[in-house]
């Protein structure tokens, strides 16, 4: 089964940690506590909040930007984006036990990820979202068929997650070029009932 990669934010409707609570509810086992603007405090004790609720639906807690609050909330691991701690220096910090993900928008991004020894990478943006300032160039799936071939032809293997502006009617492609599975926000939380709409993309996956 591919997987569905929750990453939590907020809008009108639902706060990161009622967002992340549908998507549990709805089946979804990857959770990813996204939280910009927060500091580390805050972030921490959404994080502990998150790991309790986790480990209720068995699902795994990844943390984005800091490796410390991965430590600190004993989360599964941690997601670095590229301004982010280098992941040989978050592997010294979390050990050979926790998940590393970190973020590529080209495949010269996960040659060099992949170098560092990640577990697991998400490439994008596959079209434009509001969610993420500072955009790469879209892909599309043109670009992610492109990057597959490159990959295939380096001999890598590692689990790649398509994100970035993902709705439920691209999954199907997305899947086919190869991904590991989806990673996706708004098009969840933005919905009128977000649990109902993890239910139907997991019967997707
Ligand atoms: N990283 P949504 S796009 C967190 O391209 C993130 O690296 C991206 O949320 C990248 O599903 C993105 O709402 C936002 O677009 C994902």
């Amino acid at each position: 089964m591919k997987q569905l990669q929750f990453i939590t934010h907020r809008n009108e409707m639902y706060d990161y940690l009622e967002g992340a609570e549908l998507a549990l509810k709805g089946g979804c086992k990857w959770i990813q506590l996204r939280m910009k603007d927060a500091d580390k405090k805050e972030l921490l004790e959404n994080a502990v909040q998150l790991r309790k609720m986790c480990r209720e639906y068995d699902a795994v807690l990844i943390i984005d930007d800091h490796a410390d609050i991965a430590l600190q909330a004993d989360a599964d691991g941690v997601h670095l984006g590229k301004n982010d701690m280098d992941p040989v220096d978050a592997r010294k910090l979390l050990g050979q036990e926790k998940i590393i993900g970190g973020t590529a928008n080209t495949f010269d991004d996960i040659e060099i990820l992949v170098s560092k020894g990640v577990d697991y990478i998400g490439l994008g943006p596959f079209r434009f979202t509001q969610t993420k300032k500072n955009l790469s160039s879209l892909l599309g799936i043109g670009g992610y068929e492109d990057i597959f071939d490159a990959c295939r032809e380096k001999g890598i293997h590692i689990p790649i997650v398509g994100i970035g502006g993902i709705e439920y009617d691209d999954i199907p492609a997305l899947l086919s070029v190869g991904l590991s599975g989806i990673a996706m926000s708004s098009a969840i939380l933005n919905q009128e009932n977000p649990q109902r709409e993890v239910e139907r993309i997991m019967r997707l996956m």
